[in-house]
This record gives structure tokens, C-alpha cells and sequence, in this order.
């Protein structure tokens, strides 16, 4: 028989766990693995879901070619270590149930989940990106002691790269060539910034028309409902999974990428003790700056418009979950 090799002991590879393995979770498990970017813990609520969803993976590795583990669990010990965690558990808005519904259920799952998993993972990033996304990203900080810098919300590089799908679909030009900008809550009131969006440099304020860029930002905010609409059960999930994935590259790739996202804002464009879509810096320690563009004053105007809905609902959310403001 063959003598086995004694034990080597690597530096171990980043971990992500990821709460909540439906849709999204589950895409962006697989997204993760399959770049080698770092192993994966996978938790949901639901006994044997992320167990089968971790197995299917797994199984698929020797095929895929890649050399990451997926791990699927009910119990957050699991998630010990972790690098980043992302909360993406909830429950959608079903026929009948009000904002207030939603707002207290999402509102508990993702505190109490966040609750969790700092105990196991204090140093780790947190992303949320459970609806209503500007909000319960508030919570996930509010009801933790987590740094600011350590707690980001995913949405403005989502609903940014459908205004850049819809761009290049609309000038026939490569996708790779465009860059889309869009801040704001995630909602109707988002804000998409034609100005700030090119097409290998070239504002597109200079490639279409008026009423071609208001068709196209209209497109952008109604970009999950158009998706909603087609499914008929459920909502977008791949978009969304490489939007996280975008920006957890560029945390655990240390790569400081500039993009847009909801971060804790202390006064900047005049607003304090909320999260909302703004441009940032995202790197390693997490929130590595969070950057103040110039705005019109029709822009400001939206963005503040964004964000008093957005203060609503939080103040909505901390009254229903009884948390001291
Ligand atoms: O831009 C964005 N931020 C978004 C947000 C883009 C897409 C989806 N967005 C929101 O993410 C969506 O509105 C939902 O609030 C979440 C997750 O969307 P997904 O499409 O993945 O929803 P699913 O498929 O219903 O999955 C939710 C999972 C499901 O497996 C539940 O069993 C689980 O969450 N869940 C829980 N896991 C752990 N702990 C608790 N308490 C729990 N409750 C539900």
C-alpha cells in the first residue's frame, strides 16, 4: 500500500458565505466557485436546500475544472471565518401584502441573520442585497456594531449595468465599450446620470437624442419589473448574481474598484444617517471612500427626493421592528 503524503498545511482561500440559497444565492455560489475566486458556505432556512445545492456544485467541479468547495448548512457556525458574507435571504412581495409587511419580515430575517453571523465573522464585509435593498442595509448596520466601511448595499451596479445593456443594445455597440451610472435608492426613484455615462469616453448625451435616453432611463427603473413581468414566478437573479459578484472581486481581489452602491452617507450631497446609492471605492477593508460628483440641482433634487422615501421606509422598518432610533 502507498505511504500517504503527510499533511500540508496552505494558507487557506477567502470564504464567502452566502445567506439565503434561492435564486440569487444559489447563482452567485456558482459564479464564485466556478472563477476560483473563494470557497463557499451556503445557509438557508429551508432543511436540505443548500445541502443539495452544495452537492450539485461539488459535483460539477471535477467538470468545471475549478478547485473551490461549496459547503451548504442550516446552522451559522458553518459561516466562522468568513471573508465576506452576503445576505440575500427574504421573502418577495406576494399579492395582498403591503410595504409594511415586507418591510417587517425582510427586516427580521436579514437583522437576525446579520446578528448571526457577526458572531462568527466580525472582521468579515457585509453585503446586502435582500429588498427593500436601501433599507435593510441601514438595519444590517444599525442592528450590528459593524463598521460603516463594512457594510455595503448591491443595487447601483445592477440597475447601472441595464441602463449599459440598454445602451449598447440601442447603438449596436459593444457592451465592453460602455459604462453606465446610476445612483439613488433602489426603486422608481432611482437615478440614472446620462452625463456621467460613455461610450469609450463619448458621453452618450452626445450619441442619442433627448427622447432616446429618457426611453432608455425609463427602461432602467422599470428594469426589474420588465424581468418580473416575463418570469411570471420569481425575479431577476443573473444580473444580479454578477453584480455581487463584480463587487466581491473587487473586495477580495483588493482591486478598489469605483462603483456605485448604497454606503452610509455622513453629509455628503447633504444627506446623513442613511444608506443610499452613491459612488464608491470598494476594496479589501471594504468602503474605501465614498466619492461626492458633482450634481445639477435638478440632480441633487432627485437624489434628495430618493432619499426621503428611502428615510421613510427606514423609519417605517425601525418602528415595526421596535429598534430604538
Ligand atoms: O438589486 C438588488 N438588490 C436585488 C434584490 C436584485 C435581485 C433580487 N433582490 C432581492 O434579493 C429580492 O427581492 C429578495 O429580497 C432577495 C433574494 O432574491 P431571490 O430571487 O434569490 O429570492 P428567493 O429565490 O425567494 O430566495 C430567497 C431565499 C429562499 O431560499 C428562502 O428559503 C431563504 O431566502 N430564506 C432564509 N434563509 C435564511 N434564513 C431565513 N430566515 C430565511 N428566510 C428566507
Amino acid at each position: 500500500m502507498t505511504k500517504p503524503l503527510t499533511a500540508c498545511h496552505i494558507k487557506n482561500f477567502p470564504k464567502v458565505s452566502i445567506i439565503g440559497a434561492g435564486n440569487v444565492g444559489k447563482t452567485l455560489a456558482q459564479r464564485i466557485v466556478e472563477h476560483n475566486l473563494a470557497d463557499v458556505c451556503l445557509l438557508d432556512i429551508v432543511e436540505g436546500l443548500p445541502q443539495g445545492i452544495a452537492l450539485d456544485l461539488m459535483e460539477a467541479r471535477g467538470l468545471e475544472l475549478h478547485t473551490r468547495k461549496v459547503v451548504g448548512t442550516n446552522d451559522y457556525q458553518d459561516t466562522a471565518n468568513s471573508d465576506v458574507i452576503v445576505i440575500t435571504a427574504g421573502i418577495a412581495r406576494k399579492p395582498g401584502m403591503n410595504r409594511e409587511d415586507l418591510l417587517k419580515i425582510n427586516g427580521k430575517i436579514v437583522t437576525e441573520a446579520a446578528q448571526k453571523c457577526v458572531n462568527y465573522s466580525p472582521n468579515a464585509l457585509y453585503l446586502v442585497i435582500t429588498n427593500p435593498l436601501d433599507v435593510m442595509t441601514y438595519l444590517v448596520w444599525k442592528t450590528t456594531d459593524l463598521a460603516t466601511s463594512k457594510v455595503v448595499g448591491m443595487a447601483g451596479v445592477l440597475d447601472s449595468a441595464r441602463l449599459q445593456a440598454f445602451i449598447a443594445m440601442e447603438l449596436g455597440v459593444s457592451f465592453n465599450d460602455v459604462q453606465g451610472m446610476v445612483l439613488g435608492g433602489h426603486g422608481d426613484l432611482m437615478l440614472p446620470l446620462p452625463r456621467y455615462c460613455t461610450v469609450s469616453g463619448i458621453p452618450i448625451t452626445e450619441l442619442m437624442d433627448e427622447s432616446t435616453i429618457n426611453r432608455l432611463v425609463q427602461r432602467t427603473r422599470d428594469g426589474g419589473a420588465e424581468i418580473v413581468k416575463l418570469l411570471k414566478t420569481g425575479s431577476a437573479f443573473y444580473a444580479p448574481a454578477s453584480s455581487a459578484y463584480y463587487m466581491i472581486e473587487s473586495v477580495l481581489l483588493n482591486q478598489s474598484r469605483l462603483l456605485p452602491a448604497a454606503v452610509y452617507l455622513q453629509g455628503e450631497y447633504g444627506l446623513n444617517d442613511i444608506f443610499l446609492g452613491v459612488p464608491c471605492r470598494l476594496g479589501y477593508c471594504g468602503v474605501e471612500q465614498v466619492l461626492e460628483i458633482n450634481l445639477t440641482t435638478k440632480e441633487i433634487d432627485a437624489l434628495q427626493e430618493s432619499a426621503r422615501s428611502v428615510r421613510d421606509n427606514i423609519d417605517l422598518a425601525l418602528t415595526q421592528l421596535t429598534i430604538n432610533n
